[in-house]
């Protein structure tokens, strides 16, 4: 299929939809879109440098970090709605009315607040919100996910969510409430702090996700159905910034009202100047392989972790993961170029992304005819850890705990397949999260197998040496930590650990199909941890466990009392039986 000549027909088109029909009260892909910075208007600090004398190489965030005392205030109401993204009508599920939702920003050492309503009062639902990659230490009841740290939070109530900017960088937040966020519940996140390479302009967040025409419920509600196969929800299109035109006469499903003129997500490059793009893999399925013709990228961080920098002409991210890059503006002042995200690693019917880079005296009416970069397969690997070195360096220590997870994939007795652990697929209970329970007393979770709570102890460390027996890849993502990742690959490990003096640390990684990842992780944060792959659909088949971090210091925390109010008012919404688990709940 010829995407440019769909795109030349929507430029052709006298009247593309309006931004408000494809992304709500978003501007996000336009060129209106404000840059980053000047940022934080509410910001008292307005010149020089918050987080002070910490830089990338002299501070370790994990224990170290800056505290600005400064408060970012965020009101977010959860509602259902309609929106167009590609030009096909779906019912939605969005933060403000914004798809994306709208951009949380802080310095370094900030505090963010975040006080949630659901509005989700038509064919209610509850819902909860994770801050990807955020450590909460000493929040762990903010962290968002349900059964692990809260209740969901019910229609018509709110959940004040307050937790410290302890590493800096690019990330997101999406609903942790089932498959929720495949709907449109997620946003950026943007925490300004040090670089180590100078740069001129923030581009800010550049969402990648793919995207499916069919609400989350109906999609997972056939893939928790018996099936002779193993289900493969099948994606529509694939967005940037939200945004992506698509064929109608190319939908699987002529349902919903469609539109050739949605347009591409617009980008501006000042000639000559260097650009920071914040990449984020905010979709449900996909990883995505980001280009941008005739232009190579430098590395600086992935996850929330600056590294000594690299050159790339394609960045590979799996779902959560972001990396940040600097571009040099090296086209001609009239270029256009195409900006690309391909997904891969799984079923679409359009996986090919575009948006398109225009130059300061670019012709904005005409499209770019720019060529890709040639590639055969990339493949749906992370980079080689040999190139990702931490800028900040920590050395391994011998972990005090290590496990072996054994991932496989098959039918239960009612013919539905589902997704285990060391064979034990994950299900979560809403009403018990076993923070508070383990809080309150409870010592053992032998009664409750399926919520595979895996108790560290007092482990000081723990490592985990992941076997993926499943012919799929999945990013692997933990809550509360940034990983170590020791070594990564197909078969089985050797017992070689990549660069034991600096490994590379990120809070997501891809263990290849039928291969292995090895991780490890500090018990420096008494919790209860997820740790998931984030494929939206492997989660709600149940690949996950709850890892149990210091139970004994636990005890002795004080939860605010919020978070018992929560849970009251979800029994109060749950005994209405209205609420319909039909998935592991993640
Ligand atoms: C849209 O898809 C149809 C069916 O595959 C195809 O015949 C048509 O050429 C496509 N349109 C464009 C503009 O590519
Ligand atoms: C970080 O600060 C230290 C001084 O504390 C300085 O020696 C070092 O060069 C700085 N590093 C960077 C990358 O700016
Ligand atoms: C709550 O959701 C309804 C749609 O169900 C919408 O009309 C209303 O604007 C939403 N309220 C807010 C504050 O966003
Ligand atoms: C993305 O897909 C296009 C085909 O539309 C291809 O030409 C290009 O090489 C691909 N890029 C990457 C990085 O795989
Ligand atoms: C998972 O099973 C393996 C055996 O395949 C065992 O070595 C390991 O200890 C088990 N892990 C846990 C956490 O029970
Ligand atoms: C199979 O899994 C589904 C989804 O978790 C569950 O509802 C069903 O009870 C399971 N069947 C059996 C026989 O355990
Ligand atoms: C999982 O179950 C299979 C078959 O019952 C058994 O062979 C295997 O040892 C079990 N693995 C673990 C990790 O318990
Ligand atoms: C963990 O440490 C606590 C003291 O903090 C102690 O009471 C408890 O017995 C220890 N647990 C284990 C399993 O060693
Ligand atoms: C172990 O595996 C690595 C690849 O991860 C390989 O380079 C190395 O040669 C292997 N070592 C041994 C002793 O087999
Ligand atoms: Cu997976």
């Amino acid at each position: 299929m010829d995407l440019v000549t769909i795109l030349s027909n929507v430029l052709a088109a006298a009247t593309p939809l309006d931004q408000i029909t494809t992304n709500g009260l978003s501007t996000l892909g336009t060129l209106t879109t404000p840059l980053l910075p000047p940022f934080l208007t509410n910001n008292p600090i307005t010149d020089g440098f918050p987080w002070g004398e910490h830089n990338c190489t002299n501070t370790n965030p994990y224990t170290s970090g800056p505290d600005t005392g400064v408060i970012r205030t965020y009101d977010f109401t959860i509602s259902r709605g309609i929106l167009s993204p590609d030009g096909y009508e779906k019912e939605v599920i969005l933060v403000n009315n914004q798809f994306p939702g709208p951009t949380i920003e802080a310095h370094w050492g900030d505090t963010i607040e975040v006080t949630v309503t659901n509005n989700i009062t038509t064919d209610p639902e509850g819902t909860t919100i994770h801050w990807h990659g955020f450590l909460q230490q000493e929040t762990q009841w903010m962290d968002g996910a349900p059964g692990f740290s809260q209740c969901p939070i019910p229609p018509e109530k709110s959940f004040t969510y307050r937790f410290h900017a302890s590493l800096f960088g690019t990330s997101w937040y999406h609903a942790h409430y089932s498959a929720q966020y495949t709907d449109g519940a997620v946003g950026a996140m943007v925490v300004y702090g040090p670089s180590q390479e100078d740069y001129d302009i923030d581009i800010g967040p550049i969402l990648l996700s793919d995207w499916f025409h069919t609400d989350y419920y109906s999609i997972v509600k056939t893939v928790m159905s018996p099936s002779p196969l193993p289900p493969r929800p099948m994606s529509d299109n694939n967005l940037i910034q939200g945004k992506m035109s698509f064929n109608c006469s190319t939908a699987t499903d002529k349902i919903g009202k469609c539109s050739e003129d949605a347009g591409v997500a617009q980008f501006h490059f000042q000639s000559g100047k260097r650009h920071r793009l914040r990449l984020i893999n905010t979709g449900a399925d996909a990883t995505q392989q980001f280009s941008i013709d005739d232009h190579s990228m430098t590395v600086i961080a992935n996850d929330f972790v600056p590294v000594e920098p690299y050159d790339t002409n394609v960045v590979t991210l799996a779902v959560g993961q972001r990396t940040d890059v600097i571009v040099e503006a090296t086209g001609d002042s009239k270029g256009a170029y195409w900006i690309r995200s391909n997904a891969t690693c799984t079923s679409s019917n359009q996986p090919y992304a575009l948006a398109a880079l225009y130059y300061d005296d670019a012709d904005l009416t005409a499209l770019p005819k720019s060529s890709p970069w040639r590639y055969q397969n990339v493949g749906c690997d992370n980079d080689q850890l040999g190139q990702t070195v931490p800028l900040y360096s920590i050395d391994l220590g011998e972990p005090a705990n290590t496990m072996v997870l054994d991932m496989t994939a098959g039918k239960n007795a009612s013919g539905i397949w589902l997704w285990y652990i060391n064979n034990s697929s994950f299900r979560t209970d809403y009403n018990e999260p076993i923070l508070l329970l383990t809080k309150d007393g409870k010592t053992t979770y032998d009664d409750q197998p399926d919520w595979n709570v895996f108790d560290m102890g007092n482990s000081s460390s723990y490592r985990f040496v992941i076997n993926n027996h499943t012919p799929k890849p999945h990013p692997m993502h933990l809550h509360g930590h940034n990983m170590y990742i020791l070594d990564v690959g197909i078969g089985s490990w050797n017992g070689t650990i990549i660069r034991p003096t600096n490994p590379q640390r990120r809070d997501v990684q891809m263990v290849p199909s039928n291969g292995y990842l090895v991780v490890q992780a500090d018990a420096d944060n008494p919790g209860s941890w997820a740790l998931h792959c984030h494929m939206v659909f492997h989660g709600s088949g149940g690949l996950a466990v709850d890892i149990l971090e210091r139970p004994a210091i636990i005890k002795d925390i004080q939860i605010p009392e919020d978070s018992y109010q929560l849970c009251k008012d979800w029994q109060a919404f749950s005994a209405t039986g209205e609420v319909d688990q039909i998935d592991s709940g993640l």
